[in-house]
């Protein structure tokens, strides 16, 4: 296939891991990455770094995200798909099975972003008209289809079930902001980070996988289900899209993915705020400038509590998404191994 755009954003990687490449910076973590995040398996702990699905509760952090909807799967009239008798022996039933279906909205609950979750505005062609593109060039319509468009809607190409396809293993690292900022909400720019990554002494290498922890999930685990607006958007700490360094350290230290434990990694740009990006700059950066997948609402408490006990900072994560074709995101169980 050939390039998909004559000029690519400023600072984006686009074909730098290929033309076609739909995976992005998950390219960095090699056989030889892998390998080293094993070696951070000392004592065998699992930690699940998956809220409950459920959770946050209702639909206050985004009106149109609802809870998962479960029902018994379906049967013929007079039937129902729990403790429904599957084998008989010696005119007595000896064993029963139970399927159901759920509807989930994928960016509700803990969550990986695909690389087609977000496109910008962009003139890739050149032809004096910005069209919306995706990571590498893809194109809304073709690749990216809405209900509008010809073919059933989902995403032809960027689908989550790339991203399912390496296994996302590797090294996770954690930095702590919820040790210095509480429950306040802080907007953490990129001297704030540096300083806490060398007050804490953390170090991010190329591949590495890097979560932020700010205590949000930790919140909305303790609200149980009836979380408070306020809590939900205006407490805690969040990265600072507006920072240009912040922008260009991601890049830079070669982090692999990104992931928080709160609503979207980080906080949505008021007005005036940031005049040269939309609300979510690190939304644009990392996931169609740079292909860098985005983790939100992850439960990293207790793991952060374990490696600040511990004196550690690294460990094994493996969270692969959903392997659902043509997905914008996909809910997953994260397990981190220490
Ligand atoms: C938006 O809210 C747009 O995205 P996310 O769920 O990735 O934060």
């Amino acid at each position: 296939m050939a390039r998909r755009w004559r000029v690519r954003p400023e600072h984006s990687n686009w074909g730098d891991f290929g033309d076609d490449d739909q995976i992005g910076k998950l390219n960095l973590i090699t056989p030889e990455r892998r390998r080293q995040a094993a070696r951070e398996v000392i004592e065998g702990i699992a930690f699940c770094l998956s809220l409950p699905l459920d959770l946050p509760g209702g639909n206050l952090l985004v009106n149109e995200r609802l809870p998962p909807a479960r029902s018994i799967a379906p049967m013929p009239a007079g039937h129902h798909f729990v403790n429904f008798p599957m084998s008989v022996q010696d005119a007595h039933w000896t064993d029963f099975v139970c399927d159901d279906a759920v509807t989930i909205y994928t960016q509700y609950s803990t969550q990986w972003d695909a690389l087609s979750h977000i496109g910008e505005a962009f003139d890739a062609d050149q032809d004096g008209e910005a069209e919306i593109v995706y990571y590498n060039g893809f194109r809304s319509g073709a690749d990216v289809v809405g209900p509008d468009d010809d073919d059933a809607p989902g995403a032809r190409n960027l689908g989550i079930e790339h991203m399912a396809e390496t296994c996302v293993q590797g090294r996770g690292v954690m930095v702590d902001l919820h040790a210095r900022y509480g429950a306040a909400r802080k907007f953490v720019g990129y001297d704030d980070l540096m300083r806490i990554m060398d007050d804490d002494k953390i170090t991010v290498e190329t591949g590495d996988m890097l979560c932020i922890h700010t205590g949000w999930a930790q919140a909305i685990t303790d609200m149980a289900g009836k979380p408070d607006r306020d809590v939900l958007h205006q407490a805690y700490a969040v990265l600072d899209g507006a920072d240009d360094r912040l922008l260009r350290w991601i890049d830079e230290s070669g982090l692999s993915v990104l992931i928080a434990d709160n609503f979207a990694v980080e906080g949505m740009q008021q007005h005036g705020r940031c005049n040269h990006y939309a609300a979510l700059p690190i939304h644009r950066r990392c996931i169609v400038e740079l292909g860098i997948h985005l983790g939100e609402l992850w439960q990293l408490t207790p793991l952060n509590k374990w490696l600040k006990e511990h004196n550690r900072f690294r460990f094994l994560l493996t969270a692969p998404p959903l392997r659902l074709p043509g997905s914008f995101g996909s809910p997953m169980t994260p397990v981190a191994t220490v």
